[in-house]
């Protein structure tokens, strides 16, 4: 590997093998990395650490750290230190069977929190010092500045608090990339904050680079891996129905006015049902989109492409094989329509509301009057994280969750009587579209909330059970304004537990 794209003399001179820049970070360290939802994340100072933990442990001696992130990383990051047993505290998302597993087997303390916070609450000292920043770099510039590479995530922050900075210099990234980024550094305390002067999606309010003091960096370290760049299972049915329910939807309310013709920025979640919204979009007629959102996914590039979108500002990708070596080869045609930010700024609740995002994104369940759980199986088991779908959801002209009306082969329905954790409240929940249909849940009360999902939104075969539960609820509940009957309100997740099944014999 060659240190062409280290350009300030002196970190040449800090060049270590990943091993060696692994022996600089020390027990109980809270250590602050790149990454967001498996790209832009350090690719082998994380995997060396993980081995000289392990060592550790083998030799009877306790070692795990603190883990601050943008997002989700990759098997090589999440997935060994988890395996290794090296990290006491994650924080703000994650995505890794490993690493989930440890947390629901209650052997790791998660911090599972809004994407657009952890920069502030880092600032705020919430987290304490960070001792070790991890952070991949495309290339370091003569005056000691990085290039980002796929995700900017957290990295400013990381960069200015950290007493210790080690730099990954990632040749797999493409050099044509320096240009992509929009790094803002306007942020400040309160009460200091000014208004963040973004008006339109598309528009650049920063710099390119990172600051990055040459001082604090205390090793240089040179990979050529690829980001995770898992591939996206292929569209399915049901995708396809809710992505064609949604997009209908958007047709109506375009035709009435309701949304412009090129509708308003949009942020979409990453899976299969935002890919065939994505793909969806690209057969709707309509032109001249953009979006403002967390994450690049396949369908996005597609939309640019055939230009559809006219540009999309994102804090990092999340592409499969195919679409990242495209997005390699068009490099300097994508360069010009998207914008990588920092998460503080691509996730800001006050300019997804200030723009009028249209906000997509999966959801595990929502009950009768609207309130979604994005997180937590059964209550209890958590799956990824809120990441960025609060900011968005909460935020957002209109919040839009979409999921297939069943789970795990039928044994579940998607729609309960009353969700087992709740991410987003009724309050902040505009439009549930699954594949029976869409429920567009504004301006009605919670009654009638509760007969537009029933209508559109239940499967048949969990239908009558729901319209059992609600008649009775509104015939029997305490209170008739939002009826429950609390004995039997979570008794469907329980019965699953028990049965393997929530329908009711
Ligand atoms: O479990 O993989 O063990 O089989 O949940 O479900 O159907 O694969 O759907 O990948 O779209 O994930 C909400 C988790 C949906 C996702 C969630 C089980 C199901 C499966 C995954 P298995 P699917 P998806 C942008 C925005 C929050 C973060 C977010 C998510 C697994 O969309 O993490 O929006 N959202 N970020 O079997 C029990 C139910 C279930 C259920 C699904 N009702 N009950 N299990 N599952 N529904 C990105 C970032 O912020 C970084």
């Amino acid at each position: 590997m060659s240190s062409d794209r280290i350009l300030h003399p002196q970190l040449r001179e800090r060049i270590v093998s990943a091993e060696q820049a692994a022996t600089l970070i020390q027990p109980g360290e809270t250590v602050a990395m790149s990454g967001f939802t498996g790209s832009g994340y350090p690719k082998s100072v994380p995997l060396a650490l993980a081995a000289r933990i392990e060592q550790s442990h083998a030799a009877g001696t306790p070692f795990r750290i603190k883990v601050l992130t943008g997002a989700s990383t990759a098997p090589e990051l999440d997935g060994a230190l988890a395996k290794a047993d090296a990290i006491s505290l994650r924080l703000p998302f994650q995505s890794d069977p490993d690493a989930r597993k440890r947390i629901n087997d209650g052997q790791l303390e998660y911090i599972d929190m809004h994407l657009s916070q952890v920069a502030q609450q880092t600032w705020f000292g919430i987290y304490g010092d960070i001792d070790t920043a991890i952070v991949e770099a495309t290339a370091i510039r003569e005056d000691g500045r990085l290039v980002p590479s796929t995700s900017v995530g957290n990295n400013k922050t990381w960069l200015d608090l950290a007493r210790k900075v080690i730099i990954e210099v990632n040749q797999w990234q493409p050099a044509e990339i320096d240009g992509m980024h929009d790094i803002y550094y306007g942020t400040a305390l309160p009460p200091q904050r000014k208004p963040i002067p973004l008006v339109k999606s598309d528009d650049r309010i920063g710099e390119p680079y990172l600051r990055c003091d040459p001082d604090k960096v205390v090793a240089v370290v040179l990979t050529d891996k690829p980001d995770r760049n898992s591939p996206f299972a292929p569209i399915d049915a049901t995708s396809e129905r809710i992505a064609g329910h949604f997009i209908e939807f958007l047709g109506h309310q375009v035709k009435h006015g309701l949304l412009p013709s090129n509708l308003l920025p949009l942020q979409s979640g990453v899976g299969n049902i935002p890919n065939a919204v994505l793909a969806g979009l690209g057969n709707s007629g309509l032109r001249g989109l953009h979006a403002f959102t967390e994450v690049i996914q396949d369908g996005m590039l597609d939309l640019l492409k055939s230009g559809v979108l006219a540009s999309a500002s994102c804090t990092g990708f999340a592409l499969s094989p195919a679409a990242s070596e495209e997005f390699k080869r068009g490099i300097r045609f994508y360069r010009e329509r998207i914008i990588l930010r920092t998460q503080e700024i691509s996730n800001h609740p006050e300019l997804v509301r200030r723009l009028g995002c249209i906000a997509m994104n999966g959801m595990i369940e929502v009950d009768l009057y609207g309130n979604v759980n994005s997180t937590h199986i059964m209550g209890s088991r958590i799956q990824n994280g809120i990441g960025g779908s609060g900011d968005f959801a909460r935020n957002g002209y209109l919040s839009v969750f979409l999921s297939p009306s069943t789970a795990r082969n039928g044994s579940i329905s998607s729609l309960v009587p009353m969700v087992s954790h709740v991410d987003h409240t009724e309050h902040d929940v505009a439009v549930i579209v699954t594949e029976r249909g869409l429920a567009d849940l504004r301006g009605l009360s919670p009654k009638q909330r509760a007969r537009a999902l029933l209508d559109n939104c239940a499967h048949p075969d969990y239908r009558d059970q729901l319209e059992d539960y609600f008649d009775r609820a509104c015939r029997e509940s305490y209170g008739r304004h939002t009826p429950h009957l609390l004995p039997e309100a979570l008794s469907w997740h329980q019965r699953w537990l028990d049965t393997g099944s929530m329908k009711a014999n």
